[in-house]
């Protein structure tokens, strides 16, 4: 079983029965076993005969991943274990710089041949026209994904995306979908150090809920031995929040996941170079950069963040929609204007942008107020390309068609329904304010299990992480 270094003792375990108020064992449902996987991946058989059978014709398998943190994190899971376990592999990184969302037949030109098994990784489950290229090509098809799907889907020979069955595996993130199914396959995998360093890194950098089947890899990742680790993983690692302690998820995304970045200029696509690197040096100056690159982006995204503020359409706004048109920005910087945007509103968040090449380019998220995915994929017909989830999703459109999906937006908006963000939580009625190192244990914390928050009289106080330490601050915020 996953044992948590740091047992709650009955102050955690108050909270735990607050949270979970149905669980026979509120421990168990807070910290899960192995959970069934097999039941929440459709088509995992599929799967499972695809891999015997290009092994068999000794074709390869390309792994195509999504170009974010989760999709490499996903990709360096299949790679190491199908890898090891004896397959032909190649893998396609998206570049966020000029490439649409999703399969694209260019960049698959010369890679995919006849004979390859094409496995997709945190995408492809709206990717109609790339699954049919490859089909053509003589490929077969299994697209793992956990994006929300949205007719019309594209036909591979198998889909594992747990959102066609429901149930708690729709909240893996993408690495941990590829996780789930190649790890029921292949079993020995399945408390591999590295492996379980990327889907934590990977499923916090996505923002998925941190509790039920997700909090079961985050806790094997709480037990691991950084030392066995290769020199790569231990310098991302070095830059985790307080490993030996309790960390928030936002923390890991500001010091970890933003130093990566994404989209041109950002470490993103040395990702799989530096995971499985065991050269100190290279890493740590390699790091470095990317801290120095990361420290340029995040004074740029506070500029552009201003601007974006200053800019935000008035009709939207009262709509209760954040919309932001921000003309020509660097490539990956939209979702986190519009993460920052969310924030700061408390609300959904539309961030525009034009790319280089004119295309034109949106990100958006939402604090589940909107249904951000519904929302944008609704609108399909006007797009080249649309995906992703309730509080996060993007799409791309031809140059030049803005003033036009503006409008359709604003209409859009008028009638589309919305729900309400939960009021704050409250964990505990308290008459004095308990030592904040009781409750440390139940970390890591962020979405979907918020840091502990104690009402105290009339005023409620939320669990905070200053430098190197817990403590309580008056609060009206959620802590996700
Ligand atoms: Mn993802």
């Amino acid at each position: 079983m996953v044992r948590h270094r740091r047992e709650p003792g009955s102050l955690g375990l108050d909270v735990l029965r607050k949270r979970y108020p149905d669980a026979k064992d509120p421990l168990k449902a807070w910290l899960p076993d192995r959970p069934p996987f097999r039941q929440g991946l459709p088509e995992l058989e599929k799967l499972e005969s695809e891999l015997e059978a290009v092994q068999k014709r000794r074709g390869k398998v390309v792994l195509y991943c999504h170009d974010d943190m989760d999709g490499i994190a996903g990709l360096f899971v299949g790679l190491r274990i199908l890898g090891a376990e004896g397959f032909l592999t190649s893998h396609i990184i998206p570049n966020r710089g000029k490439d649409d969302y999703g399969l694209l037949p260019e960049r698959m030109e010369g890679v995919v041949e006849s004979g390859d098994l094409l496995l997709t990784v945190d995408f492809g489950c709206s990717a109609v026209e790339g699954v049919e290229w490859a089909k053509g090509r003589g490929a077969r098809v299994v697209v793992t994904d956990h994006h929300t799907l949205n007719p019309p889907l594209p036909k591979p020979h198998a889909m594992i995306d747990p959102q066609a069955v429901g149930g708690p595996a729709t909240e893996l993130a993408g690495c941990g979908v590829i996780y789930a199914a190649l790890t029921e396959l292949f079993p020995r995998w399945q408390r591999d150090p590295m492996i379980i360093a990327a889907v934590a890194l990977g499923t916090i950098s996505d923002r998925v809920p941190i509790y039920s089947w997700n909090r079961h890899m985050l806790g094997l990742f709480d037990g691991l031995r950084i030392n066995s680790l290769p020199a790569g993983m231990r310098v991302i690692l070095g830059s985790w929040p307080r490993k030996d302690g309790s960390w928030t998820a936002q923390q890991v995304r500001q010091q970890v996941t933003s130093t990566i970045g994404k989209g041109t200029d950002s470490g993103i696509d040395e990702m799989i170079d530096f995971m499985t690197s065991d050269d100190v040096r290279l890493c740590a100056a390699a790091w470095k950069t990317m801290q120095e690159r990361s420290e340029h982006r995040a004074q740029l995204l506070s500029e552009i963040v201003s601007r974006a503020m200053l800019e935000k359409d008035p009709q939207a706004d009262a709509m209760g929609l954040t919309l932001v048109y921000l003309g020509e920005v660097q490539p990956g910087m939209g979702g986190s204007v519009a993460s920052k945007l969310c924030s700061i509103y408390g609300r959904g968040a539309i961030v525009v942008a034009r790319r280089s090449d004119g295309a034109i380019v949106g990100e958006a998220r939402s604090m589940g107020d909107w249904d951000m995915a519904a929302f944008l994929v609704g609108m399909r017909e006007h797009f080249t390309s649309a995906g992703g989830h309730v509080r996060a999703a993007g799409f791309s459109a031809e140059v030049g068609t803005w003033p036009k999906i503006h409008e359709l937006m604003l209409t859009r908006m008028a009638t589309f329904p919305t729900r309400k963000v939960p009021p704050p939580h409250v964990d505990l009625r308290l008459r004095e304010l308990p030592d904040p190192s009781e409750l440390e244990c139940l970390s890591p914390f962020g979405p979907g299990f918020p840091p502990p928050a104690v009402k105290m009289g009339k005023q409620r106080y939320l669990m905070q992480y200053g430098s190197g330490s817990t403590f309580w601050a008056i609060s009206d915020e959620s802590g996700e």
